[in-house]
C-alpha cells in the first residue's frame, strides 16, 4: 500500500502529537522473539575487532604447530605490543582477541599448569607475560581485550584422557579469567573438526568451560562454533549470507560440529540468538609468514570483506598477525590505513539524515514509532508498524538532490530481528526505480548501489516475520575505489 493522501498524514500528526511523550513498548507485535542479551548487543556494536595469531608458528614459519616445538625459538626481537594496539585503534577496532594458545599448547602467559610457555623461551629471560602486555596496552588505549584458548592442545600429555585434560584445562582458563582485567570475548576455536584424523579421542567439556567464563566473566561474550554469544558464520573469509539471521537452534549444533550453510544464513525460526563473527585474515595464512609480505588483502577485497560482514549484520574479526620482530608488518599497518581513511570518508555524513519523511503506517500513529526516527541518527529510536502490518513503504525527502552509492538499514535489535525482505527505490527521472534489494536486515544492511542523485528515496519493506521495527537510514557517498563494486 504506497503512501499518499497528506490529509492522512496530517492525521497522524496531529493524533502523534496528542500522544507526544509516549514510551516505547516493551514488546511491539503480535509474536514472541528471541531476543540478545544486553552483552550481546554490546559485542554487536563493536562491529569491529582485531585478531591476533601469535605464537612458536610465527617462529617456525607454521601455520598448526605440532607441540613438539621448542619454547625457545619464541623470541621477538622488537616485541612493541603498543605499536599493534596503536594500529588496531587507528583502524577503528573496538577489541583485540589474542591467541593466547593456539593448537601447539604453547601458552603466551606463564601458565602454571605446564612449562610449554613463555616462561622457558628466552623473551625477556622467561620473566615476560604477553597477555599482560596486550592486556594493558589495551586497557590504555581504551580497547577491549579478549583471549583465544584452543581447546585442542598438541603438547599437552594428557590430552585425549578427557577428564584429566578438562582440569587441565579449566586450570588454564580460569588463569585467563582472573589475571587480565575484564575480557571482552572468549574464542574456542572448534579444530579440528569432529571427525579430523587428527582428533584424539578427547571429549571437551563446553558446558563447564563455559559456566566457567559466565561466573568469572559474566559481561564476556563466548564465541564457538555454536555460540552461545556469537557464532562462527561459517568460512573464513569474512562473509556473512546475504541472508543472515542472528537466530539459530543452537541444538542443531555443537563446536567442530556445525553446518558451515547453516552457519553463514543464520535460521529464521531459531530460538537462541546467535549473531554471527565474520573471522578472517589479512594474509593468506593466520600467523604471519615472510613469503605472504606481498599477500597481503588488497583495499578492493577488504571493502567488499566489509561491506560482506559488518554490510551483513555480522561482526568483523580481522586478524593481522604481528611479524617475528613482534610488531604489526608495515605493509599490514598501510593498507589498515587506507582501510580507515575510505571508511572514514565514506560514513562522515548521512545523507539522509534529517530528511522529511512519510510512511504508509505510524504504529498506533504514535510520534514514538514515527518515520522521523529513522532520519535522525539515534539508533534508540525507532520507527515501527501496527500489529499484523508486515509490508509498508517510507518515503525520505532529502534536503537537496544528494548522490550516493551506499544504502544503509538498521532494525531495532532489542525487539529482535524480523525483516525478510526489502526493497530500495530512488526518484530519478520522474518515477521509482528500484536501486537495491535484500532479504535480511539485522543490526546493520550495507548495500553498495549504482551511483544515484536524487530527492527522494522509497524504503520498502516487504516481508518481514512480524511488524517491522527499524532505527535507522543512511545513505552515503563512498570514494571511488575501483569502481565501488556492487554487492547485492
Ligand atoms: C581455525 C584454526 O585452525 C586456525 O589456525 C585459526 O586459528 C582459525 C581462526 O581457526 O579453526
Amino acid at each position: 500500500m504506497p503512501f499518499s493522501k497528506p490529509i492522512a498524514w496530517m492525521m497522524i500528526w496531529v493524533s502523534a502529537a496528542s500522544f507526544a511523550g509516549t514510551k516505547i513498548e516493551e514488546k511491539i507485535g503480535t509474536r514472541d522473539h528471541v531476543l540478545p542479551h544486553p552483552r550481546q548487543l554490546r559485542w554487536q556494536q563493536r562491529e569491529f575487532t582485531a585478531f591476533v595469531h601469535f605464537t612458536v608458528n610465527t617462529f617456525t614459519d607454521a601455520e598448526w604447530g605440532d607441540g613438539t616445538e621448542d619454547p625457545a625459538v619464541f623470541n621477538p626481537s622488537e616485541l612493541d605490543v603498543r605499536q599493534w594496539v596503536q594500529v588496531f585503534k587507528d583502524a577503528g577496532m573496538k577489541m583485540v582477541i589474542v591467541t593466547a594458545k593456539h593448537h601447539d599448547g604453547f601458552c603466551l602467559w606463564p601458565s602454571r599448569y605446564t612449562e610449554h610457555s613463555v616462561k622457558n623461551s628466552p623473551w625477556k629471560n622467561g620473566k615476560g607475560d604477553l597477555l599482560k602486555e596486550v592486556s594493558k596496552a589495551c586497557r590504555e588505549a581504551g580497547l577491549e581485550f579478549g583471549v583465544y584458548i584452543s581447546p585442542w592442545d598438541r603438547h599437552e600429555p594428557t590430552y585425549g584422557q578427557s577428564s584429566e585434560y578438562n582440569a587441565f584445562y579449566m586450570g588454564q582458563l580460569t588463569e585467563l579469567l582472573t589475571q587480565y582485567g575484564p575480557l571482552g570475548e572468549v574464542w574456542f576455536d572448534g579444530a579440528p573438526g569432529e571427525n579430523s584424523p587428527l582428533r584424539k579421542k578427547q571429549v571437551y567439556d563446553f558446558t563447564m568451560y563455559r559456566s566457567l567464563v559466565r561466573r568469572l566473566q559474566p559481561d564476556a561474550c563466548l564465541f564457538a562454533d555454536d555460540g552461545p554469544d556469537c557464532r562462527w558464520v561459517g568460512n573464513e573469509d569474512g562473509f556473512a549470507g546475504e541472508t543472515c539471521w542472528s537466530m539459530l537452534n543452537r541444538s542443531e549444533f555443537a563446536p567442530g560440529q556445525a553446518d558451515p550453510k547453516k552457519l553463514n544464513t543464520g535460521q529464521i525460526d531459531g530460538t537462541d540468538w546467535v549473531p554471527a563473527e565474520c573471522d578472517v585474515s589479512i594474509r593468506p595464512g593466520w600467523f604471519y609468514h615472510a613469503s605472504q609480505d606481498d599477500k597481503v588483502k588488497t583495499l578492493e577485497h577488504l571493502l567488499d570483506i566489509y561491506y560482506g560482514s559488518v554490510g551483513r549484520n555480522g561482526l568483523l574479526l580481522l586478524n593481522v598477525p604481528p611479524d617475528k620482530r613482534g610488531k604489526i608488518h608495515e605493509t599490514d599497518a598501510e593498507r589498515l590505513r587506507q582501510f580507515r581513511r575510505i571508511l572514514d570518508e565514506t560514513f562522515k555524513a548521512n545523507l539522509a539524515a534529517g530528511a522529511d519523511t512519510k510512511a504508509d503506517n505510524v504504529r498506533k500513529n504514535l510520534d514514538v514509532y514515527s518515520a522521523s526516527h529513522l532520519a535522525d541518527e539515534n539508533a534508540d529510536t525507532i520507527w515501527a508498524t501496527d500489529d499484523g502490518v508486515t509490508s509498508a513503504e517510507i518515503e525520505l525527502e532529502l534536503s537537496g538532490e544528494k548522490s550516493f552509492n551506499v544504502a544503509m538499514l538498521q532494525e531495532y535489535l532489542r525487539q529482535g530481528q524480523r525483516v525478510k525482505s526489502f526493497a530500495v527505490e530512488a526518484w530519478l527521472e520522474g518515477e521509482w526505480k528500484q536501486i537495491a534489494a535484500g532479504t535480511t536486515i539485522g543490526y546493520k544492511r550495507l548495500l553498495r548501489v549504482e551511483p544515484v542523485k536524487t530527492q527522494k528515496i522509497k524504503i520498502r519493506v516487504l516481508d518481514a516475520v512480524d511488524c517491522p521495527v527499524l532505527c535507522e537510514v543512511g545513505l552515503f557517498n563512498a570514494p571511488n575505489v575501483a569502481g565501488n563494486k556492487v554487492i547485492q
